[in-house]
């Protein structure tokens, strides 16, 4: 039986303690190299498929909770005040509405992004991880890192693999109340992994990840490939990081980003995500990678391409791509 955000945080918390006076939290953002595309429960965000991703460093969200003095909740995104029935301002009270006593205290959430607009990057999955962080601080709930992960998730599926830095697995999970479906780090450092981002392309309108997810489960017939190739990526990517192998990394995830997109193609109405820009950029990283540069692309849904290369091609991938903007990644083992 399918269970509702409020049914699984109340079995999980049964007494919520009181609330705090202020807290604070950091969490930075992902990039998927298994993509997580599909729900088979759009309540929970439970995945179809397991991903992997690499988490952004100190790019990402800063989110702080204190007592509301106005006597309404209040929400800030990046030093301006949002008004209440802003479709942001709702989502981010109704996530905080799950944690807290009907009688509680009124909250005032101020949120800053520090990534770049310019980078094209969704912040839904730092500013979830962020405001989860800060509810359990804020609250005093106590929770493991799988549970701050479960319920991350629940504010937005990728929010999951946001808890941590490095490279992190979410496990798809069985169960039907989601309590298995967390993200977990994995314990490997590679000093020498490259990130970029190329923003190729601005202002196209895109429809968001969670109508367009759907629409591809509803009506791509190609989708049916989908959980059984992304399984295998999974597993090859892990085998992949285990070994350093960076060409198999590299090819596995742009196959995997590749495949993705061809799903949201096959759909009705189709979903390009694309650009002309982004072709002409994909087609300028397999001219490079042709001359014995190993560097791939992965995207999201949208148009902008994401490279993956190892520090020793530094020089050969800026000259190609001068406009590429680097990401410090902060990967905490080792
Ligand atoms: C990913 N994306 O694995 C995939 C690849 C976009 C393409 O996770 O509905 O914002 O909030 O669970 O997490 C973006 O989807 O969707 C995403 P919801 P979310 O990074």
């Amino acid at each position: 039986m399918k269970s509702t955000k409020a049914q699984v945080i109340e079995f999980c918390l049964p007494d919520l303690p009181d609330a705090g006076v202020r807290a604070e939290a950091f969490a930075p953002s992902n990039i998927a190299l298994c993509k997580y595309w599909g729900k088979r429960d759009a309540e929970l965000n439970l995945p179809v498929n397991g991903s992997l991703s690499i988490s952004l460093g100190s790019l990402g969200t800063r989110t702080e909770i204190t007592e509301s003095d106005t006597g309404t909740d209040q929400v800030f995104l990046n030093g301006k005040a949002v008004v209440q029935d802003n479709p942001f301002a709702r989502k981010v009270v109704a996530f905080i509405s799950l944690f807290r006593r009907e009688l509680d205290q009124p909250v005032c959430i101020k949120t800053e992004n520090n990534i770049p607009t310019a980078a094209g990057l969704a912040s839904s999955a730092s500013g979830f991880a962020a405001l989860m962080l800060a509810l359990n601080d804020f609250y005093h709930l106590g929770l493991s890192h799988d549970r701050l992960s479960a319920f991350a998730r629940m504010g937005s599926g990728s929010a999951s693999r946001s808890i941590y830095q490095g490279f992190v697995e979410w496990h798809k999970g069985n169960r039907a109340d989601g309590m298995d479906s967390f993200a977990e780090p994995i314990n490997i450092t590679w000093p020498g992994f490259r990130v970029g981002l190329l923003k190729v392309a601005t202002g196209a309108k895109k429809i968001d990840s969670r109508s367009g997810m759907q629409r591809t489960v509803d009506t791509a017939a190609l989708y049916e490939q989908w959980p059984k190739q992304a399984e295998q990526d999974l597993q090859t990517i892990k085998r992949a990081l285990a070994d350093q192998d960076f060409e198999l990394l590299g090819q596995t995830a742009e196959h995997n980003a590749l495949s993705m997109h061809a799903t949201m193609i096959a759909s009705w109405p189709p979903l390009l995500y694309w650009q002309p820009e982004s072709v002409a950029a994909m087609q300028r990283v397999w001219e490079l990678r042709s001359l014995g540069v190993p560097l791939y692309l992965t995207m999201d849904a949208g148009p902008n391409l994401k490279l993956l290369y190892l520090a020793e091609y530094e020089a050969q991938v800026r000259d190609a791509f001068p406009e590429l903007l680097d990401i410090d990644i902060v990967v905490p083992f080792g």
